[in-house]
This record gives C-alpha cells, sequence and structure tokens, in this order.
C-alpha cells in the first residue's frame, strides 16, 4: 500500500498559502499541489510534489491517478464573485467543470484504493442573495438553508457545486447495475469574506476589508468600494484554515449536514475603517462606492448562522473582530511591510 497523500486545488491562493503551511506542520501526509502558477519558493519546499497546470486539464489528474493514493482533497480553485461576472463562462468552466472533474477523480481514487476519500470544499456566503437591503437587515443570521438565490455567477456555481458534492457522496450512478458501495466523503464550508495578514486577495467583492489593510498598512490611501454602512460576515485566515481542518477531521457520524455556515465578525466597512485608522493613525480612507459591486454585496447576508458546525464539528473561530486586528492582522501586517 502506497502513503496516503493529500490534494490541495487552487493551492498557490490565499487559502492554500495557510493550508500548506499548516498541514506541512502536522507532517501526517505528504502534499500535492495543483496550480496555474507556481507556489512561491518557500511554499515550494514544504510539498511533496507541485504539478502546475489546469485542473480542467484531464491529463494533470489522471497522472495524479496512476502515481498516487489519495484520500483527502481540499479543492480551492475558484475564480471569484467581481473577476466572474467579466469571464462567466470562465467561471463557469473552472468553479462547475473543475469540481466536476476533481469529484469524479475522487471517485475514481475511492474505488481504485478502497480507503474513504474526503473531500473538502470551501463554499461562500456568495451562495445566499437576499433580494433587498430591508431584507437583510430583517435576516440577521441567516441559516444555511435560507435565501439560496445568488446573484453572480460565482454564488450560482458555489451553490450548484455543493449539490454536485451532495449527488456524488449520495447519489452517485444510483441506477447503475453494479452497485456503489463506495461514494466520496463531500464536506463543505461556506465561507464569509476571508481576511489574510500575508496574502491580498484578488478578483472578490469581499476584497475591500483586506485591501484597505494592506494598502494603508503601504502607506497608500484607499478608496473603499462599498459604502460605509455595508455589513457582510469576515473571518481571519488562520480560523478558516482550522475550519477546514476540522471538518475534515470530524468524525463522519457526527455530521447532520454537508453544507456548514462558519462565520467569526460582521463589521461594516466603517468599522473596519476605524480599526485600521486605530492602527494606521493618519491614513487616508475615503467612500468611494461602486454601484456594481455595491449592488452585490448587498445580496451578501449581513451574518450567518454557524450553529450547526459548532454543534457537529466544534467550529468555534479564535479570532474575534478586536483580536483579530490587535493579535494577528496589525502586528503581522506591519512586520511583512516594514521588511
Ligand atoms: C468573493 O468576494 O468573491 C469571495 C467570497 C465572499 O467568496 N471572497
Amino acid at each position: 500500500m502506497r502513503k496516503p497523500v493529500v490534494l490541495i486545488t487552487g493551492a498557490s491562493g490565499e487559502i492554500g498559502h495557510g493550508l500548506i503551511t499548516r498541514l506541512a506542520a502536522d507532517g501526517s501526509r505528504p502534499i500535492l499541489t495543483v496550480d496555474l502558477k507556481p507556489l512561491d519558493a518557500e511554499q515550494g519546499r514544504l510539498v511533496a510534489r507541485e504539478f502546475i497546470g489546469s485542473i480542467l486539464d484531464r491529463t494533470v489528474l489522471e497522472r495524479i491517478l496512476s502515481e498516487f493514493e489519495i484520500d483527502l482533497i481540499f479543492h480551492l480553485a475558484a475564480l471569484l464573485s467581481t473577476r466572474g461576472e467579466f469571464t462567466p463562462v470562465t467561471a463557469h468552466q473552472v468553479n462547475v467543470a473543475g469540481t466536476l472533474h476533481l469529484l469524479e477523480f475522487a471517485q475514481n481514487e475511492r474505488q481504485s484504493h478502497g480507503r474513504p476519500v474526503t473531500f473538502l470544499y470551501p463554499s461562500s456566503i456568495a451562495a445566499y442573495g437576499l433580494p433587498d437591503l430591508a431584507t437583510k437587515s430583517r435576516a440577521g443570521k441567516v441559516k444555511e438553508d435560507d435565501f439560496n438565490l445568488p446573484t453572480t455567477m460565482y454564488g450560482c456555481n458555489k451553490l450548484y457545486a455543493e449539490h454536485l458534492g451532495r449527488y456524488y457522496s449520495r447519489h452517485y450512478k444510483q441506477l447503475s447495475s453494479e452497485t456503489v458501495s463506495a461514494r466520496v466523503d463531500f464536506r463543505c464550508v461556506r465561507f464569509p469574506g476571508l481576511i489574510s495578514a500575508v496574502t491580498m486577495p484578488s478578483g472578490g467583492t469581499s476584497d475591500y476589508a483586506p485591501e484597505m489593510i494592506h494598502e494603508v498598512a503601504q502607506g497608500h490611501p484607499y478608496a473603499c468600494f462599498v459604502r460605509e454602512d455595508t455589513r457582510i460576515p469576515f473571518m481571519a485566515m488562520p480560523d478558516a484554515v482550522e475550519a477546514l481542518l476540522r471538518l475534515a477531521a470530524a468524525p463522519a457520524g457526527a455530521l447532520t449536514r454537508q453544507v456548514y455556515n462558519v462565520g467569526a465578525f460582521n463589521p461594516s466597512a466603517g468599522e473596519i475603517r476605524d480599526l485600521v485608522l486605530e492602527a494606521f493613525p493618519g491614513a487616508r480612507v475615503t467612500f468611494e462606492p461602486d454601484l456594481k459591486r455595491q449592488g452585490i454585496v448587498d445580496t451578501w447576508p449581513a451574518d450567518v448562522d454557524d450553529s450547526a458546525a459548532a454543534r457537529d464539528w466544534g467550529y468555534s473561530p479564535r479570532f474575534d473582530l478586536e483580536r483579530a486586528f490587535a493579535d494577528y492582522l496589525i502586528p503581522t501586517i506591519r512586520k511583512q511591510y516594514q521588511r
């Protein structure tokens, strides 16, 4: 039997960065990565093998299938909500066809080595679509099965990919003459906006929060593209990585759902500005809403109900808003830009 391996797609993105570091420190499985972009040199040294290529290219996945026994997959590759609106067909290809390839790959691994394959999928608050601001403010903490009417290509893709995961794990080839006894173990978290102290996002619509902090820390003025009163949930990146690892490690019997909300804090853009100015007095932050991007954020919930994640697998974020700024974001970002 070959040693079980973990596969990360979209590994050179923001979540991949934190996840590789954590998985490498844990050392329980060799790490394989797939991304169009190479990992940075430091991260590259932490992985057993790095495949540079597209998840849409079946030959990459076929090579991996023939050489490795994968029992854990973090499928992170995606085109985010802002970028997806400029290239919706490409977004659909990457986010839906790409996910289909990975699920098929996971099912093939499951059948070929016979052991369980856990498939971790980060979905998003973009899977929600609240019809107007009055409903958004009345809705409060939104539950997983409410307001599932996304307005972006990315949100539609995420919601559909959740259903694909459910299909592969519960109903795959249900009419086949041969009984399919072994299916993929699909588990999904719906992330809020993520804020990392070490990487900058690109192509998302929740990017105003991390952009504001990183730009100001570099001494640049920042014009925020949403209104000051805009409110959506956010989370510090270490908690996002921890959530994926915790859900991956949860006993299957404890899980009552396949898709779980996770949240940590939900400041308005104005409250984020206040914390940024506290840390960097004299910085210049203005609000110059882009009405179209604003329209997207206005359909996302002001908060999420993550009680199912807390109950089933002990989800509990380490960082609330104050801690995220005081203990993680500001000290790490300061150090980074002082270098
Ligand atoms: C985006 O803004 O598209 C992402 C997300 C909220 O999923 N950060």
